[in-house]
């Protein structure tokens, strides 16, 4: 039986023009979708723009427009922008839609009638950037961190919603649900802020103040709080409480957000869904920022990247493709253009373009144009086939854990994999002798086999341009279904037409440095030496054992609330225990199956009663742990330089 898979992602504020973050998140929740869609799932996908609050109407009266013209303007951007990036979302919500406004209405009464939702006179800092009232201590230098301005400070009757009541509940649901939000660590982040009591929420605004918003049903002098209305669009969208749309998704729901809206999902949400009694969303998926040059994207600071004109650039799906893989989702992201050309050269390019076009080149050469028969299987062949079972397998499971870096990671080594196969093997050796015509065969039927199948593991991520390299391999049109992504299948005797290279080499925009300018700036560093510093020789560095290791398995310890103890694959024959302390910000499953970098010749201590034979290594920002990660096709034991 198909699983029901709805995901979301946020509905995006239609005060700024669309940005790479929001084509990210789109593309991330596009991806996932499709992927879901080639296992068998049943999915929905839901999109849009967030769409009142003071916010839009100070955009709008910048502009010199009313609100209603904004609104319409910039959402129709967004609603633009997402074909053009292959996204296919099957809704897309605004929250000025009549039924959105009628489904908040009903929710907001529904609420007041419980008794949950009073009215007191308030004064309170509200930052117009992030839309809420902040507390005092959130402000660094009397502004807000995100906006850098001073929040205005508000004395007004205001409606408030009763979230304090929800404390304990959500402590428990958080305790007891390890998968709900993820990756763990914001988890944690969430359990942190629940130390602290929990207020009320202002859900209103007077008209007074503010008119652009859905009027509150029980009173006419307020709009709803432009959070309480954008949250909700999950629910109406599917046409909350009786809809076919809405019996059939909720609450399969997951929901793809960026880091800065953590606590409005991951704390009012919850609370809102358990006082309608509507059942609360499945999972919270949270991805970390694209820092642009090292900075914040921001428009003061002329840095915010413009998915199109990078799209026109790299081409969509190379766009997509970067985006997916160089962010681990959950952490923080570079983004570049070097690193995008980078990326692209190396793993589009050189690995599986080049891959591609030698295979097909190399049959039709050889073959009449057609893929070749394949003849006897030799060991290289079983172990190729072995391995893309097994990494097809494990493709599968990293997506489904919300990892698609890793699902690419996996699919670039499977790709070098099959290229190292043909090298050893030699095809254009074998082509010049005719009794070497059956193992000429074998190799390029099986090196054609697993690029089929490579096209399949990136169907979803590049649709374009792997419906062009289905029929360069002579498939059609058609999508490869999952269960046919298994070797053997490519029928020999196929036609397969002139290749035309896929992914040719782009120029990087900035000329990479000369030798011996590389050369020059060692030199220069050598002898600016910081002599005040204590300096080690590389002898003693040398001492160090580094190795690659793979973490097998790994339990939280239970009498401590920040240590993990792994069981570490280090290549010797035996599982090594390494207890780290990372449990505050990875749980036990996320570190499992993770290649990583130990310490292999540490003194081995007790720690909490468990023996540590060595040291994970982490990256330490101001007290935050960031697993450092060795590539999955380094093997354990491999040392480290
Ligand atoms: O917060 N990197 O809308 P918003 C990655 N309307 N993703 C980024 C990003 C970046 N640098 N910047 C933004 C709102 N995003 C509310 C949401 S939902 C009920 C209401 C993405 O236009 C990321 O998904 O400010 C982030 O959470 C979202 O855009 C914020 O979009």
């Amino acid at each position: 039986m198909s699983d029901i898979f709805y995901i979301s992602t946020p509905i995006y504020y239609v005060n700024s023009h669309p940005h790479i973050g929001h084509a990210y998140t789109t593309i991330v929740t596009d991806v996932l979708t499709r992927f879901r869609k080639l296992f068998g799932d049943d999915t929905y996908f839901l999109t849009g723009t967030d769409e009142h609050g003071q916010k839009i109407v100070e955009s709008a009266a910048k502009s010199g427009i009313e609100p209603q013209e904004f609104v319409d303007k910039i959402s129709q951007e967004f609603r633009d922008m997402w074909p053009q990036l292959h996204i296919e979302n099957d809704q897309f919500i605004r929250t000025t839609d009549p039924e959105h406004k009628a489904c908040v209405q009903q929710i907001l009464q529904k609420i007041y009638d419980q008794g949950e939702i009073y009215l007191k006179e308030y004064e309170g800092l509200y930052c117009v950037g992030c839309e809420r009232f902040m507390d005092e201590s959130e402000l660094v230098d009397g502004n807000c961190p995100d906006h850098q301005n001073p929040p205005q400070l508000y004395k007004e009757q205001n409606y408030f919603f009763r979230m304090s009541a929800y404390q304990d509940w959500l402590e428990k649901e958080l305790a007891q649900n390890e998968n709900w939000v993820y990756p763990g660590r914001y988890r944690n982040e969430l359990t942190q802020f629940l130390k602290a009591p929990l207020q009320d929420l202002c859900i209103s605004r007077p008209k007074s103040r503010l008119e652009w918003g859905i009027e509150l049903p029980f009173d006419k002098n307020f709009v709803t709080y432009v959070w309480f209305d954008a949250l909700l669009n999950y629910a109406s969208a599917l046409g909350w409480p009786d809809g076919e749309k809405y019996k059939k998704y909720w609450p399969n729901v997951h929901h793809m957000i960026g880091k800065d809206i953590l606590k409005t999902h991951g704390i009012y949400w919850p609370c809102m869904l358990k006082a309608a009694g509507l059942p609360v969303f499945k999972k919270l998926v949270v991805h970390g920022h694209w820092v642009v040059g090292g900075s914040k994207m921001s428009k003061s600071l002329g840095n915010v990247v413009d998915p199109l004109a990078m799209k026109d650039q790299l081409g969509v799906d190379a766009l997509r493709y970067f985006l997916l893989r160089d962010m681990s989702l959950g952490e923080d992201a570079n983004f570049t253009e070097e690193l995008a050309v980078t990326r692209y050269n190396g793993d589009l390019a050189n690995n599986f373009g080049n891959l591609l076009n030698r295979s097909i080149s190399m049959s039709r050469n050889n073959f009449d144009g057609c893929v070749p028969p394949l003849s006897e299987v030799g060991e290289a062949e079983e172990n190729l086939r072995n391995t893309f079972i097994e990494g097809v397998k494990t493709f599968r499971e990293y997506i489904l854990a919300f990892q698609p870096h890793r699902a690419l990671e996996k699919v670039a080594w499977l790709s070098s994999q099959v290229n190292k196969y043909i090298d050893s093997c030699k095809p254009w050796s074998l082509a010049k002798q005719s009794e070497d015509r059956e193992r000429l065969g074998t190799v390029l039927y099986t090196a054609l086999d697993m690029t089929r199948i490579l096209v399949g593991l990136l169907d979803p991520v590049m649709p374009e341009k792997m419906s062009e390299a289905r029929k360069a391999l002579g498939l059609g049109t058609e999508k490869i279904e999952f269960d046919k992504l298994t070797p053997g299948l490519l029928e020999s005797g196929t036609e397969m037409p002139e290749p035309k290279p896929l992914f040719p080499k782009m120029k990087l925009l900035v000329e990479e440095k000369t030798a011996s300018e590389v050369t020059q700036t060692r030199e220069k560093v050598s002898t600016t030496a910081d002599e005040s510093k204590e300096w080690f020789a590389f002898d003693d560095f040398q001492k160090m054992e580094l190795k690659v290791g793979h973490i097998k398995t790994c339990r939280k310890l239970e009498k401590s609330a920040k240590l993990l103890c792994s069981e570490v694959d280090l290549g010797e024959g035996r599982l090594r225990s390494i207890v780290s302390g990372a449990a505050e910000f990875y749980t036990a499953e996320e570190l499992t199956d993770r290649r990583v970098l130990v310490v292999a010749n540490l003194k081995p201590v007790k720690l909490m009663g468990e023996v540590s034979e060595g040291m994970i290594l982490f990256s330490d920002d101001k007290g935050k742990l960031v697993l450092i990660e060795a590539p999955d096709h380094v093997n354990p034991g491999v040392t480290v330089r």
